[in-house]
């Protein structure tokens, strides 16, 4: 049985995202949340076949665009990546808004405006565009928040590390420098993928936190480090995800934690334009749109802006017969 995905290709700020345009699976459930779950249960093989090597490499990331479940929104996101199916990814949404506006996949209600429903919430996007190009994409991000602060743990080698968590769409373990980390360089990409599962199974050891309104959306899954500033409106982060991977972008979600990281240690302030680098210099701009709580708990809404640009169109198939269909890792 051969299964084919027509795929639009390119990346946001250097990260893949990989737009699944056709050959979507019809998904169960009354929002993206328990579609999430139930593309989870029965359909990780596409997801897998499509991220895995030999169809795609540790850094892969994408998405499908489904129907909307509400009457006001124009789209449904379902993202997938080498690490599962993100509740909200940032550089996956700034791609697959830019690569489906460009194809005619998305049909906005007001020009420049979306509406989006992803499995963390409700997201606004405002674009940008010349003809039918998309010059830039802001994404209006669910609330981030600081979760907790001050968790010391012990990595062999590394030694004694304190870390911060913060949620941005995922919870990510942020780690600013100190006496045993100093840099983004210092440390290098080598001991980034070395030392980050370690200190995400610490982490999870340490805290097990949960959205509090979804708790689907669950535990420490990415790693922030955070390079000395030199400038408190600049930054310059390595996110590490899945088994391998620094994300080439600042990363939508790790920024909005990192903003809310900031926030809360009152660096940084409502209205204030913050650029956060990449592991290999491409940027965001991130705001603070607003102060909010969630269930009593102070929150920001952070302001993400980027681009994407398309590679090409790919038409993949997965044959069962394949012995490497649902694809692997080494
Ligand atoms: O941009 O939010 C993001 C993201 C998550 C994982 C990789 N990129």
């Amino acid at each position: 049985m051969q299964h084919t995905f027509f795929c639009v290709d390119g990346h946001t700020a250097g990260n893949p995202v990989r737009l699944v345009a056709g050959g979507a699976p019809l998904l169960k459930g009354k929002n993206m949340s328990e579609r999430r779950q139930d593309f989870l249960n029965r359909f990780d093989w596409i997801r897998t076949g499509l991220c895995f090597e030999p169809r795609g490499h540790d850094m892969m990331s994408g998405g499908f665009l489904y129907p909307p479940t509400q009457e006001d929104t124009d789209a449904g996101i379902l993202f997938i990546e080498t690490s599962g199916c993100l509740p909200m990814c940032g550089h996956g949404t700034i791609g697959l808004v830019t690569f489906g506006l460009e194809h005619g996949l998305i049909q906005p209600r007001t020009p420049g405006k979306l509406k989006l429903e992803v499995p963390a919430g409700i997201i606004e996007i405002d674009y940008q565009y010349v003809g039918n190009k998309i010059t830039a994409v802001t994404i209006h991000n669910i609330p981030a928040f600081v979760e907790t602060t001050g968790i010391m743990i012990d990595v062999p080698e590394l030694g004694s590390l304190q870390v911060d968590v913060a949620y941005g769409g995922n919870f990510y373990a942020i780690i600013e420098p100190q006496g045993n980390y100093h840099s983004i360089d210092q440390l290098g990409a080598a001991a980034i993928l070395k030392y980050s599962p370690i200190v995400r199974t610490l982490m999870r050891e340490a805290i097990q936190p949960v959205h509090p309104l979804d708790p689907t959306i669950k535990g420490v899954s990415h790693v922030l480090w955070a390079d000395p500033q030199t400038d408190r409106l600049r930054g310059r982060n390595a996110v590490f995800y899945g088994d391998k991977a620094i994300d080439r972008s600042p990363c939508g979600t790790g920024t909005s934690a990192r903003i809310a990281h900031l926030w809360h240690k009152k660096q940084l302030s409502v209205g204030e334009a913050f650029t956060h680098e990449s592991y290999i210099h491409s940027q965001f701009i991130a705001t603070i749109a607003a102060e909010t709580d969630i269930n009593g708990k102070p929150a920001i809404l952070p302001l993400i802006q980027g681009s994407a640009i398309s590679t090409g169109f790919n038409t993949i198939w997965i044959n069962q017969e394949d012995p490497f269909h649902k694809g692997f890792q080494i």
